[in-house]
């Protein structure tokens, strides 16, 4: 199988909300191909009429890598048409079995074309919120390789957005949750993200330009899940929360 028609397998199942098998166990495939496969499919979003407007960090904590038994920081793209309004709907017929995850997002302020460090990262960053993720594997029953999560764009399905609060607004070692309906189903500190979230968005400029990949100004990064994620279901109201970040909010219908 081409690395295109994997895509094109991926993105419709994506496309349709139907799962399908993991390619990893018919057809081996290195990480290069992976990422290939990754661009080739959000390629096919694109030519949808869809933009692309950031990217997704993944296992970048324990509890997450812990959860789906792979150890190796990922990334993925994020489109316009994933993300979802705070306090807003979010339809379940459109995935086939989400989950929810807290994270940090950072919004890059100018272009960025050298690897950043944690000295200078804060300059090319006007704005920091809280966000939820939506993380719906294309693979059945939320099984995969290495190879086949970061080929199905890192599990990246929706995202919502808390109010952006400006860059100087502390973001390291603060208290961070979940709440579904009234349950608090996760929590964690936010340094649980490799130690700080500034090191997943540093580590996130490292792999754009190793990707020959511009971030640009405007783009939004997710800094990847402080605890494991949890399943969703119709009818309930969920939230994250980080300390001094405030809230986000999506009523699951
Ligand atoms: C892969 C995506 C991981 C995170 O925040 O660590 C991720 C998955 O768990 O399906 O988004
Ligand atoms: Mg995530």
């Amino acid at each position: 199988m081409t690395n295109d028609a994997i895509a094109q397998l991926l993105d419709a199942a994506a496309h349709t909300a139907s799962p399908t098998e993991q390619f990893s166990l018919s057809h081996a495939f290195d990480l290069k191909a992976a990422y290939d496969i990754q661009k080739l499919s959000i390629q096919k979003r694109i030519d949808r009429g869809e933009t692309l407007i950031g990217y997704k960090m993944g296992f970048t904590s324990k509890a997450k890598m812990e959860q789906m038994g792979v150890h190796d920081l990922i990334w993925g793209r994020l489109t316009d048409a994933m993300f979802y309004e705070s306090h807003k709907e979010l339809p379940l017929d459109k995935f086939i079995h989400p989950r929810a995850e807290p994270e940090i997002a950072f919004k890059v302020s100018k272009d960025i074309n050298s690897e950043l460090t944690l000295h200078n990262a804060k300059d090319y960053v006007s704005h920091v919120a809280v966000a939820i993720e939506i993380i719906d594997s294309r693979y059945q029953n939320f099984k995969f390789s290495l190879e086949d999560v970061v080929a199905d764009n890192c599990s990246s399905s929706a995202f919502s957005l808390g109010e952006w609060m400006p860059v100087t607004q502390n973001v390291e070692g603060i208290l961070m949750s979940m709440v579904f309906d009234d349950v608090i189903m996760g929590s964690g500190n936010s340094n649980a993200i490799l130690d700080n979230p500034w090191a997943s968005f540093v580590a996130s400029t490292r792999l754009a330009l190793q990707n020959d990949v511009v971030m640009r100004a405007g783009d939004i990064v997710l800094a990847g899940a402080a605890t494991s994620a949890a399943h969703i279901i119709k009818g309930q109201s969920i939230s994250a929360h980080a300390d001094g970040l405030g809230s986000v909010f999506l009523d699951v219908v």
